[in-house]
């Protein structure tokens, strides 16, 4: 007997292409929900952004992880971050962020910039993981550069990944397209994703639709709900 398909209405196709959507082959995999890039005194703010974009996605994200626990979705989170010794920093990329002033490793008001262990580097205390949810620490900005996730992802038999968290035109982007590659069903939700500029949020989610879904669809958090409540 086949099990019912479900579809998430999604641009440009209705999404997974083949209806296979169920909890155990699913993850929303929450991106970079850290102080440093949506926290006052975190590396955004010190890059002088405005914070309301990046923090725009929490709400979304919340109510939508709420729902999806309580269906029996996998959860998966990750941060960005280096070792306090910086020794998985790469050269060019501490300098880009001393040239801008928020030098990843200098100390700020919350704690040494993009260092793990440090305030500003944890995950936003709105979307706390839960016990049980994978967190993937990355020292790049894709998700799967020098981490795990491959591994948990496969073992745990996901096809399918819900994407969202900060920034859509960096991390977001960078794991979307590389999960891509690796054969994975991706879906980003436009309300749980925000950049530090509103063109590049909405270039990223155009570059997804182009050539008949390049890198997977598009949604947002209130279909993906519809769909999953069935
Ligand atoms: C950036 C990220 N923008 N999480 N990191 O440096 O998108």
């Amino acid at each position: 007997m086949h099990s019912p398909k479900t579809f998430v209405e999604a641009d440009p196709y209705p999404w997974p292409f083949d209806g296979d959507l169920r909890p155990d082959n699913s993850t929303l995999l929450v991106i970079d929900m850290q102080t440093d890039f949506c926290g006052k005194g975190g590396y955004v703010d010190k890059m002088g952004y405005d914070l309301s974009l990046t923090r725009a996605p929490i709400e979304p994200i919340r109510r939508l992880l709420s729902e999806a626990r309580t269906q029996g979705f996998h959860v998966m989170h990750t941060r960005e971050g280096h070792r306090p010794d910086l020794s998985d920093l790469p050269e060019n990329k501490r300098w880009r962020s001393q040239r801008i002033g928020a030098a990843i490793g200098d100390p700020g008001p919350c704690g040494r910039i993009l260092v793990r262990g440090e305030p500003g580097w944890e995950l936003i205390p709105e979307l706390a993981p839960l016990a049980g949810e994978a967190v993937i620490d990355k020292p790049g900005k894709g998700s799967f550069y020098a981490t795990d996730l491959d591994m948990l992802l496969r073992r745990q038999g996901i096809r399918n990944i819900i994407l969202m968290g900060i920034t859509t035109d960096v991390c977001v982007h960078t794991t979307m397209r590389d999960a891509n590659d690796r054969g994975y069903e991706c879906l980003l939700l436009s309300d749980c994703t925000g950049a530090t500029d509103q063109g590049n949020h909405l270039a990223a989610l155009k570059m997804i639709k182009m050539q008949g879904g390049v890198f997977g669809a598009v949604s947002d958090s209130i279909a993906f709900i519809k769909a999953i409540q069935g």
